[in-house]
């Protein structure tokens, strides 16, 4: 098949499971054309079947606000026509699914069809996208994609909850690739990062509000009051400033370091006892399932499609949002004791491996196959 993939370019889940979709299709035999404004970040490699085609925004005067929608929709008429595409299939709805919708009918004037596939990945859903400034774009694109995907049941729910759509909706979760993300010997770098029988405890995320990290931080305390700890903190963002004075005020400085955007976080994933994700809303978790695959149990909220992927009890624990006492009682609870500190490090892999990469990859082709073969009896 020959599929156009739209994307964030940018180190955030969708570009990050567009990007591994896109690789994997590639190594499967299809062709595969990357749309974006800059080439992805994951994007580390290229072979003959796979191709980048940057989406340029003019700069104009008049412009205080670049029409980055127009200009995709434009590039995706001309790679659509150039290219001979069977498919589009973009990432995150907003603006990648309204731009797909209006290139499908600019294209149909001329006589080509292009169905189109919508990925929902989270916040396009529960956060931005159900906005009155969006929600009406959002609903008539999905209404109008030949089929919708969304990386949990719960997101699924979700976008039945704030938008008007019957449509049928797939379920395909977030995938990771074991020959990445898997526990790999670094005892040397844990000693580097800490003196020993010190737990390693490790976040990583784009520090925005959703996220709560002020919360890692008020649990890692928690923790650190009872056991000897150190708090990784992988990535950046808006509220990083503001965690750094938390920690200050707590006087933790010591124990928590800052590593800020890390490629290789499978490292750092190898040396860790523990992860937390105590996010306010989250489709799927696709942090944790990196953490788990490298055989890290998870302390996470109970939100979205968390407890999809986190099992209570026995790959980590599920709190409720904010809870950050039960938090810190679950995490020492499995620290405290090695044998059931190497159970649930076993638990977390082997609930990872449902979600391998051979096998979710093919999912999304069967899907691809099914859209086809409908958008051709009906178009
Ligand atoms: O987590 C983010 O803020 C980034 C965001 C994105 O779209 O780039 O991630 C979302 O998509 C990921 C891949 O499908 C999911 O694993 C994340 O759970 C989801 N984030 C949220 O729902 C907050």
């Amino acid at each position: 098949m020959k599929i156009g993939i739209v994307c964030y370019p940018t180190y955030g889940g969708s570009g990050v499971v567009a990007t591994e979709l896109g690789k994997a299709l590639a190594m499967r035999g299809h062709h595969v054309h990357f749309i974006s404004y800059k080439q992805p970040a994951r994007l580390d490699f290229f072979t003959g079947n796979i191709f980048f085609h940057e989406v340029y925004v003019s700069h104009y005067p008049l412009f205080d606000f670049p029409p980055y929608e127009t200009a995709l929709t434009s590039r995706l008429v001309d790679v659509v026509k150039f290219e001979k595409l069977d498919l589009l299939h973009v990432h995150y709805a907003i603006p990648h699914a309204s731009a797909a919708v209006f290139a499908k009918q600019i294209l149909a004037t001329e006589g080509i069809h292009i169905p189109i596939i919508t990925t929902l990945h989270g916040t396009d859903i529960t956060l931005v996208g159900k906005d009155k400034s969006f929600e009406p774009v959002v609903t008539y694109s999905l209404n109008m994609s030949d089929g919708i995907t969304a990386v949990s049941d719960s997101l699924k729910q979700d976008t039945y909850k704030h938008f008007n759509t019957k449509k049928h909706i797939e379920v395909i979760p977030n995938f990771i690739d074991f020959e990445r993300f898997s526990k790999k010997p670094r005892e040397h770098f844990k000693a580097a990062v800490a003196p020993p029988n010190t737990f390693i405890i490790t976040h990583t995320s784009n520090f925005r509000k959703v996220k709560r990290v002020e919360d890692v931080v008020k649990v890692f305390g928690k923790i650190r009051e009872k056991i000897p700890a150190k708090l990784l903190l992988v990535g950046d963002g808006p509220e990083r400033q503001n965690i750094e004075m938390l920690c200050r005020e707590m006087d933790l400085c010591d124990s928590i370091s800052f590593l800020g955007k890390q490629d290789p976080v499978e490292e750092i994933l190898s040396i860790s006892d523990l992860f937390l994700m105590p996010s306010e809303t989250e489709s799927f978790g696709l942090a944790a399932l990196e953490a788990m695959a490298c055989e890290v149990p998870v302390i996470s909220s109970n939100a979205g499609g968390i407890p999809e992927l986190n099992i209570d009890g026995e790959t980590g624990f599920l709190c409720d949002v904010g809870d950050i006492d039960s938090m810190a009682e679950k995490a020492i609870y499995i620290l405290t004791d090695p044998t059931r500190l190497k159970l649930f490090k076993a638990n977390a892999k082997k609930r990872a491996l449902l979600f391998h990469i051979d096998k979710i990859i093919p999912q999304y082709e069967n899907y691809y196959k099914e859209v086809l073969k409908k958008s051709v009896v009906t178009a």
